[in-house]
Parts: C-alpha cells; structure tokens; sequence
C-alpha cells in the first residue's frame, strides 16, 4: 500500500486505532526494546529485569533501574509522531489509543484516554497490598543504565513498592484488555506504529483488528513480513505520521 492509499483508507475510516510500541518514542529519546543496544540495555536484559522474580532477587537493583528510567522520561518530549496520533482526534469520527508504552508522551501531546496494556512508570503500587504510591523522584540524575536504589516501603503495610508496569507472566490491567478489544472489534482502521509484535497478548490486536474486518497498516522503520492483507509504511514514526495525516486531511 502507498502512503496515497493509506490517506484514502483513513479518511474514509469511522472508526480508527491507533496501537503503539517503543518506537514511537524513541525519538524523544526513550530506548526500545529489542533494537540495537543502547546505554539502558546494554548492562541489563530487560527480558531479566522486566519480571516480578527480578524484583523479589533484587529489589534494588531493579528498583534503581526503573526511577532511572522514570526520570529519562521525564526529562522527554513528545514528538511529532505522538503529536500527530494527539491531532488525528479532530479528523476521525472516532479515535482509540492503545499504547505498550510505560511512558506518558501521548497523554503530554494532547492524547485523552489512552489505554496502557503495559501499566506505567508513573504508577508504583505496594507488591504486597497492592496500594498505588505517587511518589516523587529522589535525584535529579542517576548515573546511564541507574544505581542500586532500596524502593520505598509501603505506608500501610510496610510492603515493598515496585513499578506500576506489567512483567513478563503477569496478567494484562483487566479494564486496559477489555477496552483495547472492544475497540479493536468496532474498529475499521488499524495503525500500528513501531513495536515488533513480538510480545503477546498485545500482538493479537492487529490479527482481531484484520478478522473483523480493518484495514491494518504497520509503521516501521524497518520492515518486516506482513500478510498479504496487511499494508506497511517503511519510515520513522515521527516522520510518517504527519505526511499520512497531511495527505489523509489537506
Ligand atoms: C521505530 C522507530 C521509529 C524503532 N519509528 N519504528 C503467546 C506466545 C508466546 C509467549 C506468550 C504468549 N502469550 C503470553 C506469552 C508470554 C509473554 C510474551 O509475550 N513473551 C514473548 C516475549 C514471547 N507475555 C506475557 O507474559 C504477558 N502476560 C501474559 O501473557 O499474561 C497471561 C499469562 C500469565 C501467566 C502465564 C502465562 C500467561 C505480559 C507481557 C508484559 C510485557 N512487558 C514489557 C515490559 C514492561 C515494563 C518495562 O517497561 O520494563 O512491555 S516487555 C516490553 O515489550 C514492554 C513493551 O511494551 C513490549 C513490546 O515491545 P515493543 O513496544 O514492540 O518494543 P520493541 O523494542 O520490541 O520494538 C520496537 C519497534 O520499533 C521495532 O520494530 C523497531 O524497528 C521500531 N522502531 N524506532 C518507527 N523511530
Ligand atoms: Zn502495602
């Protein structure tokens, strides 16, 4: 499909989604997963550290390493893919956005409402009662890749507290699944933009999104192999989402 074609189908589309991974922010700087190593995985594999047994072997080490990551986040601007995903709203009848991500970049460009299958940064919670802490970062800056950091205990049980993310073996947020496939079931146009689909459940929702019937186009920088059915746009997130909304709505 050309970006000609994709304009054609979004324009025409009544209800659209809108599906994020890593890449979309990694142009504000925030590193992805599984490309190329980078300072933060580097030192540690994420596959290690993003589990609860990582946390109960560890608490500080794996502590340390997500306050450093809270704070890179921070420190973060949108860009102009999250920009451009914040500025769809005005264009569609209707328009869901599901995030991986564990930052909040669509919700600083503009982004109401969006479902975060993979929790976030920003919402530690006790790993015994399950309280949710708002908790201030300690430091201003943490060495690349984070330092050992003893996490907080809980105000009312004395609990550790850990990261509001989701690890791998833990259940998705019921109400963030639930929401995610009732929209990919209504939907008519799937956007998917820069995650490998290569962690589950997540990577169901372009395949529901094909067998109810969307049209389903991939965002990547690099390509890889999709169905016939399916539509990819080679480039980067924040250079291809504004050229297809400028040529969805002139
Ligand atoms: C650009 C770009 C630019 C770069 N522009 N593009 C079925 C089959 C096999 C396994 C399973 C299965 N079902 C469940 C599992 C197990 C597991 C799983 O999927 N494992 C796989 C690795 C095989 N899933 C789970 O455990 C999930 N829970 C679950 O299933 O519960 C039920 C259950 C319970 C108990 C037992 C069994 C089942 C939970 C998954 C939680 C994932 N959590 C993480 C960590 C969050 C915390 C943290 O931040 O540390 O979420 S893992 C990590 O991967 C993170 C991400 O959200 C997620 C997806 O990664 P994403 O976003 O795709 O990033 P990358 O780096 O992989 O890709 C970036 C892409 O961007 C690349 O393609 C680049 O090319 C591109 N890109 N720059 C455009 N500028
Ligand atoms: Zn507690």
């Amino acid at each position: 499909m050309t970006m000609d074609a994709a304009a054609r189908s979004l324009r025409e589309a009544k209800h659209v989604v809108v599906f994020t991974g890593a890449g979309a922010s990694a142009e504000s700087g925030i590193p992805t997963f599984r490309d190329a190593l980078t300072g933060l995985w580097e030192r540690f594999d994420p596959a290690q550290l993003a589990t609860p047994e990582a946390y109960r072997a560890d608490p500080s080490l794996c502590w340390g390493w997500y306050e450093w990551r809270r704070r890179k986040v921070e420190l973060a601007q949108p860009n102009d893919a999250h920009r451009a995903i914040a500025d769809l709203v005005k264009h569609v009848p209707k328009l869901t956005v599901v995030t991986q991500n564990v930052d909040d970049l669509h919700e600083r460009a503009g982004s109401l409402e969006v479902i975060h299958l993979h929790g976030s940064l920003n919402s530690p919670r006790c790993i015994d009662c399950g309280l949710t802490h708002t908790l201030a970062l300690p430091f201003d800056t943490l060495p690349e890749g984070g330092a050992r950091l003893e996490p907080p205990a809980c105000s009312a049980c004395n609990g550790s507290i850990r990261p509001g993310v989701v690890w791998f073996g833990e259940m998705l947020p019921e109400q963030a699944w639930n929401d995610a496939l009732e929209a990919v079931e209504a939907c008519d146009f799937f956007l998917s933009v820069g995650t490998s689909g290569m962690v589950y459940p997540a990577a169901e929702l372009p395949l529901r999104a094909l067998g109810n019937g969307a049209t389903v186009v991939h965002v990547n920088q690099v390509r890889f192999d999709v169905s016939s059915r399916e539509h990819f746009l080679e480039g980067s997130a924040s250079r291809m989402l504004p050229t297809l909304l400028c040529r969805a709505f002139p």
